[in-house]
């Protein structure tokens, strides 16, 4: 098939709300993707972290199927025979007293920020409307209102206002900025991606997390992981968190947690804070949904079974090794934490990225340029070295075209 039937169709019928790379894709397995004229890629970008399984792995496409003939969806409005086994495994994995599920990572974000706010003014005092939540500059939390009222991306947020109230910017990665920002006593929270990633895989230093955790505690603030990108096994472990044995008040998920099948979203605290949430006081359509709850078992089964974590963070150290040795002008750094990496190029202008991004197409491999000069690699964590040593050698050949 012609990929410009496909692409004609978008423009065409489709709000211009993204600027995709220039192919179209048909069918996945894994690592790969294969496009309409049966071009076979590795897929770097894997949707945003959310294929950290593999495209379409057996067993969770397997449970899913199966769930699909069964029942997929009830409302919470009745009980169903998935949802609570799934509240239990996932509890029980995190060490949590209870999940919340819903369906898109923002909607987790959108439940940690109500939650936070019902508990500050509930548990801890804060005056009604008066919460606040401290956030970092250069986030990634998400589309909606509220969360782009924080973005300090302009893209994101430039003309969607008026912006919601209540959350204060802070430099990331600071944690002098932080203990300032934690004086005032309307601090609610503290929501941070532990590895940013849209920013361009900013890594923080090594004890960020855990010395920002323990001054929250200080001050009875609470510290929101969004582990949404940074989770099930991306960086080496299965919450990035992990790394400094960071335990967060509130743990976001979403992306990986079905695989790639379909949205699901889960946000993790114990009683105190969760147990605020009272009937009929949030919630959404398809959150908790039996075809979910189904999915999200299989696809976190999945990472454990296959050891992605450790995968990841043998291959990620590996990656970034070899891509240190290549000895090109024009790369200007390379960054990243388990399979989560990032490289700064030196250029003059987003075309560069853009221009590295096709060559490394033609050659087979597909990833997308974040913010102009960097390039995210994210690749499936069921990915072997052999494929990986592959994959080194193409963006290695393909930095020529830079020199153009
Ligand atoms: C897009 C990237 C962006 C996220 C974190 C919450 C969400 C995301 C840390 C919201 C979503 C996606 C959104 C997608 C591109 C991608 C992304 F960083 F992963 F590359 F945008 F920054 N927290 N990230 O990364 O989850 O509601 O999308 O399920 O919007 O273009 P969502």
């Amino acid at each position: 098939m012609d990929p410009d039937y496909f692409i004609h169709l978008e423009e065409q019928y489709g709000a211009h709300n993204y600027h995709p790379l220039p192919v179209v894709l048909s069918k996945g397995q894994g690592v790969h993707v294969w496009d309409v004229e049966g071009k076979k890629y590795y897929d770097f970008l894997c949707g945003y972290s959310a294929v950290n399984q593999g495209h379409c792995h057996p067993k969770i496409v397997d449970a899913f199927v199966k769930q699909a003939q069964q029942l997929t969806l009830t409302s919470r409005a009745f009980y169903n025979d998935k949802l609570g086994e799934f509240e239990k495994y996932i509890t029980a994995l995190f060490g949590y007293d209870k999940v919340l599920p819903m369906n898109t990572g923002v909607e987790a974000v959108e439940t940690a920020i109500k939650l936070c706010r019902k508990w500050a003014y509930e548990v801890k005092g804060i005056a009604e409307n008066e919460a606040v939540i401290i956030v970092c500059d250069h986030n990634f939390h998400g589309r909606t209102t509220t969360v782009i009222s924080f973005s300090s991306d302009e893209d994101s947020r430039k003309n969607f206002g008026p912006y919601l109230k209540g959350f204060v910017s802070i430099p990331y990665n600071n944690i002098d900025a932080l203990q300032t920002a934690l004086a005032d006593k309307n601090i609610a929270g503290f929501l941070v991606e532990p590895v940013q990633g849209e920013a361009g895989v900013m890594v923080p230093d090594e004890g960020y997390l855990a010395t920002a955790k323990k001054l929250c505690k200080e001050k009875n603030v609470l510290f929101i992981a969004d582990e949404i990108q940074t989770g099930l096994c991306r960086t080496g472990k299965m919450l990035c968190c992990d790394h400094e044995n960071v335990r967060a008040d509130i743990v976001l998920l979403g992306k990986a947690l079905s695989g790639g099948m379909m949205p699901v979203s889960a946000v993790l605290a114990d009683d105190e804070i969760m147990m605020r949430i009272k009937p009929g006081q949030h919630g959404s359509t398809f959150g908790g949904n039996p075809l979910a709850a189904v999915t999200a078992v299989a696809s976190l089964k999945v990472l454990q079974e296959e050891a992605m974590a450790e995968n990841a963070l043998l291959l990620g150290e590996y990656f970034r090794g070899e891509l240190n040795k290549i000895q090109n002008h024009h790369l200007k750094l390379v960054r990243g934490k388990g399979l989560l990496n990032a490289i700064e190029i030196y250029s003059d202008g987003p075309q560069a990225a853009w221009n590295l991004c096709l060559e490394m197409k033609e050659r087979g491999l597909l990833a997308k340029p974040t913010h102009g000069d960097k390039i995210r690699f994210a690749p499936p964590l069921c990915i072997t070295k052999e494929q990986l040593k592959e994959c080194i050698e193409i963006i290695k050949q393909s930095l020529h075209v830079l020199d153009k």
